[in-house]
C-alpha cells in the first residue's frame, strides 16, 4: 500500500487532509507542491488533477480530490481511528458542518487571504506572462480569482466575506458553548474543517472582530485543537511563504 499526498503549506485545504493523515498515523509520502511557483498549473501535476488543485491523495493509484471527499475516503478505508461518529446521527451532524464549513465559511476566508497575499504576488508578475500563466489555469472560477486579485478585489465583497466569517464565529461558539466538539461529544472532521479554514487564523487574520471576547468557547477549543498531537505534526510541514506575506494571512510560523 502506497500513499502520495501532494499538498501546499498546512493551512486551509492542504491542512485539512494532511490532519487525518496524522490523526489516524497513515504512513504517506508528502508530495510539496509550490503554489508559489504555479506547479499546480504545470502539465505533470494537471495529469495528476486535472483541475489544477491541491491537496491530491494518491492511494495505490486512486486518486482522491477535494477534502471533504477526501476524509470521507480516509475515514472509509482507514476506520481503526475514526474521525467519522459510527451511528448515523453523528455522521449526520457531522456533515451538517462539514457542508456548512465548505458552503459558507471556506470562500470567504479565503477571499481575505488572497486580497492580503496573493494580490501582492499577481501584481508582481509582468505583463504577458500573466495571461500565459492565466492560460495555464483549468477551472474558469480560479483563472477569474487570479485576474481579481491582480486588479484588486471590490471591498463590497471583502466587507460581504467579513460578515459571512463573523456569522460563522457566532455560529460555530454557540454550537461549542453547548457540546465539546462541533458534531457533539466527538472530535470529528468537522472539527478539522473549521480549524484549518478559519479556527486556527481567526484571530490573527480578523483582529478587529475581537474574537477572544466574541466567541471564548471557539478560543478555548481552537487551543483544544491545536495542542492535539495529530494537528501539531500537520502544522510542522514546510511553509515556504514568503515571511513578508506570511503575516498577514493564518499560516502559524
Ligand atoms: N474544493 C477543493 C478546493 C481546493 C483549493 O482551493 N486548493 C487551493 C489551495 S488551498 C489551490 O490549489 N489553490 C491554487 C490555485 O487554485 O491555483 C478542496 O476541498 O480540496
Amino acid at each position: 500500500m502506497a500513499i502520495t499526498y501532494y499538498h501546499a503549506e498546512p493551512v486551509a485545504n492542504s491542512l485539512k487532509s494532511m490532519i487525518p493523515l496524522f490523526e489516524k498515523g497513515i504512513e504517506f509520502t508528502s508530495r510539496y507542491v509550490d503554489l508559489h511557483k504555479f506547479e499546480q498549473h504545470e502539465d505533470w501535476f494537471k495529469a495528476i488533477n486535472p483541475e489544477g488543485q491541491v491537496p491530491v491523495l494518491d492511494h495505490d493509484g486512486i486518486i482522491i480530490t477535494h477534502t471533504t471527499v477526501i476524509n470521507e475516503y480516509l475515514e472509509d478505508v482507514f476506520p481503526d481511528v475514526p474521525l467519522r461518529p459510527r451511528d448515523a446521527e453523528g455522521a449526520a451532524r457531522m456533515r451538517y458542518w462539514n457542508k456548512f464549513i465548505d458552503e459558507h465559511v471556506m470562500n470567504f476566508v479565503s477571499l481575505h487571504g488572497w486580497h492580503r497575499m496573493v494580490t501582492v504576488i499577481a501584481r508582481g508578475i509582468e505583463n504577458g506572462e500573466f495571461e500565459k500563466l492565466m492560460a495555464r489555469i483549468p477551472l474558469p472560477d480560479q483563472r477569474k480569482k487570479w485576474q481579481d486579485a491582480r486588479s484588486g478585489y471590490e471591498q463590497k465583497d471583502l466587507d460581504h466575506a467579513t460578515n459571512k466569517v463573523q456569522q460563522a464565529v457566532d455560529k460555530v461558539n454557540a454550537q461549542l458553548e453547548k457540546t465539546e466538539w462541533l458534531a457533539g461529544n466527538e472530535y470529528t472532521l468537522a472539527d478539522i474543517n473549521f480549524y484549518s479554514h478559519c479556527g486556527m487564523m481567526i484571530e490573527r487574520m480578523f483582529p478587529e472582530m475581537d474574537v477572544a471576547n466574541r466567541a471564548p468557547a471557539l478560543v478555548a477549543w481552537r487551543d483544544r485543537m491545536t495542542a492535539r498531537p495529530g494537528v501539531k505534526k500537520a502544522l510542522e510541514m514546510p511553509d515556504h511563504t514568503n515571511p513578508a506575506l506570511r503575516t498577514f494571512t493564518g499560516h502559524v510560523r
